[in-house]
């Protein structure tokens, strides 16, 4: 009998050396790791008996046909990582599920309908100011307008995708049936501490959290650090200050919210100058929208007033928002009996983080399996789920599969 979780973290171990250099996995969507990654995760596809093809969107597809006439059911997970991320992060969701098909082949046992593990290209959106295109695409909500975003090297999305050898703009032809969608298994490391905590190797998850990001830009004026007086300065890094404090304030204060001020630029960033301009990013996440949208609206008025007390000009733009996403209740208890029939119990959870599972609910039910993270620690190089744990999901996303 094979031992799926050895393979399985061999498997990760390998596919994480395709990096840019540097600690940690760095693999950005549309680049030439990405390119290795799919030609790795092609061989590994069509060793476990899928047909591959690449869609439009970047989207590795590894497709098993059922019986004609009967639905598909999606599993994947994205192939991108964050700069210096982990090695599980994403590629675990993708790596599983092929060996559970492989599996599945060498077993002889054959599914009521067709399969298509999908390794999709981008969810992490640090490389655009946007993600989750690959789900998108197949659930028909992408919008057009995201591939004339750039990098930070100037190149638009479009580019990036046609220098990878695809019609970014026939991503709209990719909109899958949702008649004939069964539902989406997306497996992923916990990135937190509830498993481990709970001496558990897996859990189901109830429901994604939803997310907002903002850009906010303060600008007041630059001067001599040592000649302008304190009493007629417009130093805009103190407004930020404030802002930065508000936001963590108010997360603290606000049960189901988390706030994360994570990038910030100062301009022009010289030890004998005031700052004149700071650039920086607000992230809100909370598994309740209403939630999110008064905090955010709680902020705005915040840094509307900071703005005017301080005489700094504020601009506050909304770049990216994804709704909080329910897990299908049906496929969830399904792969709780599985989780439950492999492990003896099954503990649930919210997820924190987002996944494509949150855009795939516009096609299909979803549901998440979530493997234990050691130590809670994800998108960093640490970050690492136990060959047992692998194999157990193995286990249970086969036993998922073949449920009565
Ligand atoms: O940010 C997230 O939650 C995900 O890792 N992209
Ligand atoms: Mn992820
Ligand atoms: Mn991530």
């Amino acid at each position: 009998m094979a031992d799926w979780g050895r393979i399985a973290a061999s498997r990760l171990a390998q596919i994480a050396k395709i990096s840019e250099p540097g600690a940690g996995v760095t693999r950005l969507p549309f680049t030439p790791e990405h390119q290795q990654a799919v030609a790795l995760l092609t061989e590994w596809m069509e060793e476990a008996g899928l047909s591959v093809d690449l869609d439009c969107a970047g989207t590795l597809i590894g497709r098993k046909p059922g019986p004609k006439g009967t639905g598909t059911f999606y599993m994947g997970s994205h192939q991108d990582s964050v700069r210096q991320g982990g090695a599980y992060d994403g590629i675990m969701g993708i790596v599983l599920p092929i060996l559970a098909m492989q599996r599945l082949k060498q077993e002889g046992i054959a599914l009521r309908y067709s399969v298509e593990v999908l390794a999709f290209a981008d969810e992490e959106g640090v490389r655009f100011p946007t993600a989750l295109m690959g789900p998108r695409a197949l659930a028909g909500t992408f919008d057009l307008a995201v591939l004339d975003y750039v990098d930070t090297a100037g190149i638009s999305l479009r580019q990036a995708m046609v220098d990878f050898g695809l019609a970014p703009d026939a991503v709209t032809s990719l909109k899958r049936d949702r008649g004939t969608a069964i539902g989406y298994l997306e497996t992923h490391i916990e990135q937190g501490p509830v498993l481990e905590d709970a001496g558990k190797p897996l859990g189901v998850v109830t429901a994604i959290c939803g997310i907002e990001r903002h850009q906010i830009t303060l600008t007041g004026e630059t001067g001599h650090a040592g000649t302008l007086p304190m009493s007629s300065r417009r130093d805009a890094l103190v407004g930020a200050a404030a802002i930065v404090t508000e936001v963590n304030r108010l997360a603290s204060a606000t049960p189901d919210l988390r706030g994360t001020v994570g990038a910030l630029q100062v301009h022009p960033n010289v030890v004998n100058a005031v700052p004149k301009v700071v650039q920086m990013t607000v992230e809100l996440r909370s598994p309740d929208d209403a939630v999110r949208q008064a905090a955010a609206a709680a902020l705005r008025e915040f840094s509307d007033e900071t703005a005017t007390r301080m005489a700094l000009d504020l601009s506050m733009d909304r770049t990216y928002a994804q709704p909080a996403q329910a897990c299908d209740p049906d496929l969830t208890r399904a792969l709780g009996e599985a989780v439950t029939a492999r492990c003896g119990t099954v503990l649930t959870l919210p997820s924190g983080a987002t996944h494509d599972a949150s855009a795939m609910a516009d096609l299909c039910p979803i549901a998440m399996l979530f493997v234990r993270c050691k130590g809670g620690v994800s998108h960093v190089p640490e970050e690492y789920a136990s060959p047992n744990d692998l194999g157990t999901a193995v286990d249970a996303i086969c036993a998922f599969l073949t449920r009565g």
